[in-house]
Formats: structure tokens, sequence, C-alpha cells
């Protein structure tokens, strides 16, 4: 049953744990005042689906409308910073030897505040590759939507996985491990519905991991957290943090 209190009996389990790792999705960064992924039909872009624009079909078909929803989406993230949930998560991964931070999300938030190496399954907004080759380019025409490649004339794209894309096989390969050798697993902000991505929560409790999920709304992954805290990561992250060096001082 979702919670906000965290029982001092867990935060000992918590800090008995070696290995943590960290899977989050678009409500992390929806404090720092990013639409998250499903909302991201907000403004001029609400006639649209994401899941109708973020795929190779719809860029085929309007390249121009695709890459201006990126272009949006990448201006918006310009202009923001990491919230008080990133920052708390960089701190809490250190609080462990062996620590591991996955996201779905195309923002380098994680990497913003702090966190060194991230797993991105989804990519990232702030790179942009040739759509042939995947060769990656800084700058192009600005007036031209999609620009195209200098080297060979193909659509340059972002470099963020699209519905009925693989993952990149290396990053998942490495997020699947971690999931299946964590002691501690937090599932932040992701409403766990984007495969296969979203077995990972699932892998982590098979394996015996502690499961601790943080969303203000339940997911299909609720019922079979250990525990379910029904708050925003940007509260209960800190909060969480501040517990943990308590205990460290006590
Ligand atoms: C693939 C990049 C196959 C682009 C994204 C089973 C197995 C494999 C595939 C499938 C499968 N079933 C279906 C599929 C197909 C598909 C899929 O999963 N579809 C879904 C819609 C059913 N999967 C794919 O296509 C994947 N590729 O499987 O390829 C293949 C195999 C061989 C050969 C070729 C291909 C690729 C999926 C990747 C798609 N790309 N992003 C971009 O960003 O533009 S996914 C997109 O969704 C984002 O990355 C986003 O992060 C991700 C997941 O969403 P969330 O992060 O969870 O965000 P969401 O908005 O949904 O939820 C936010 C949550 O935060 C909510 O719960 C909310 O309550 C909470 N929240 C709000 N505020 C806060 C908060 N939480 C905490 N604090 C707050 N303050």
């Amino acid at each position: 049953m979702p919670t906000k209190e965290i029982p001092q009996p867990l935060l000992e389990q918590i800090r008995r744990c070696r290995s943590i790792m960290a899977f989050t999705g678009a409500g992390i960064s929806a404090e720092s005042g990013v639409p998250t992924f499903r909302d991201a039909q907000t403004g001029l872009w609400a006639q649209f689906s994401p899941l109708d624009l973020a795929t190779p079909e719809a860029f085929k078909k309007h390249p121009q409308r695709v890459w201006e929803w990126y272009e949006w989406r990448r201006s918006l993230v310009n202009k923001v910073s990491p919230n008080a949930g990133h920052k708390a998560l960089t701190k809490l991964l250190q609080l462990f030897p062996i620590n591991t931070l996955v996201t779905q999300n195309v923002d380098g938030l994680h990497q913003a505040s702090g966190t060194d190496t991230v797993l991105e399954l989804h990519g990232n907004i702030h790179r942009t590759i040739c759509s042939r080759d995947r060769t990656m380019h800084q700058t192009w025409e600005p007036e031209v939507k999609p620009p195209r490649c200098p080297d060979c004339g193909a659509h340059l794209r972002p470099d963020v996985v699209w519905f009925g894309e693989s993952l990149p096989a290396d990053t998942f390969d490495g997020a699947i491990r971690a999931a299946q050798n964590c002691e501690l697993f937090l599932s932040i902000g992701t409403s766990t519905t984007v495969y296969p991505a979203a077995e990972l929560p699932h892998t982590a409790k098979n394996t015996g991991a502690l499961v601790i999920e943080i969303n203000p709304t339940p997911t299909p992954f609720t019922a079979e957290a250990d525990w379910a805290f029904a708050a925003p990561a940007g509260e209960f992250l800190p909060h969480l943090v501040e517990r943990m060096e308590a205990l460290a001082r006590s």
C-alpha cells in the first residue's frame, strides 16, 4: 500500500545494502519543469501524441514536424536545471559502494546534477546523429529542418531510441546485470509502461532485491514493489538522504 513515511526498520534494511540501482523515468524531471513523457503533448503539440511522434515512421513521413518537436523539447530542457530529486539521488548513490543509475530520460539532467555514469536506455536529446550511419554531428544549417548530414546528405536526427527501435545493446545489458545483482532497487518517476526498460523492476524483484517505488500515482508495478511511496521524487529523495545520514551519525 503506497505510504509516505519511511519506517525505521526499512531505513536500517536499506543501510545494510551494499549495492543500489536507481531506475528513473520522466517523473524525476517533472519538478524541473520538463513535462513527463505522456504529458509532452502540452502547448503547440497538444494535437499530437508523443507515441505518434517518437517513431521512425513519423520521422520518415513528417521529418520536419518530428525534428521541430525535438527542437522544442531541447529548448525546454536547455532552460531547466536539475531539481532536488536529481541532486538527492546523486548523493544517495554515493552512500553505497556499488551503485548504478539507469534512466529512460533523454534530458541529461542526471549528468547535470553530478552523477558521472548514467546508463541512458533511450538515448539523449542533446546528441544529434546522421540517420544513415549514426555518426554524431555538433553543428548544422539552422534553417534547414531537419538538417542534412554534411557527409552523406541523409537527414540528421536526435540520438534517441524511438518506438520500434532497439535499445543500445551494451547499455541495456549493463542495466539488466545491475538489476539482477543489486540488493536495493529504486524505481523513481516512471509509469513502468515502456518495454523492455519496464522489465527491470520485475527483474530486480525476481532476483531478490529490496524494491522501492517512488511515484505520486500507482503504476502497473506498484503492487509488486516491496514498498511504494506515493510522493514526488523531489520531496522523498532528499528526505531519504537526510534519514540515511542521521542514521549513519547515530
Ligand atoms: C523495442 C525516447 C523492439 C524518445 C522513448 C515488450 C517488449 C519489447 C517491446 C515492447 C513490448 N511491448 C511493447 C513494446 C513496444 C514499445 C513499447 O514499450 N510500447 C509501449 C507504449 C507499450 N517499446 C519499444 O518500441 C522499444 N523498442 O522494443 O524494440 C525491437 C526488437 C528488435 C528489433 C527492433 C525493435 C523502445 C522504447 C523506447 C521509446 N523511446 N523515449 C523520446 O523521449 O522522445 S520512451 C519514453 O517513455 C521516454 O523515454 C520515457 O521516459 C519513457 C517511459 O515513460 P516514463 O519515463 O515512465 O514517463 P511517463 O510520462 O510514462 O510517466 C511518468 C511517471 O512519473 C508517471 O507515473 C507519473 O505519475 C510520475 N511522476 C510525475 N511527477 C512525478 C512523478 N514521479 C516522481 N516525482 C514526480 N514529481
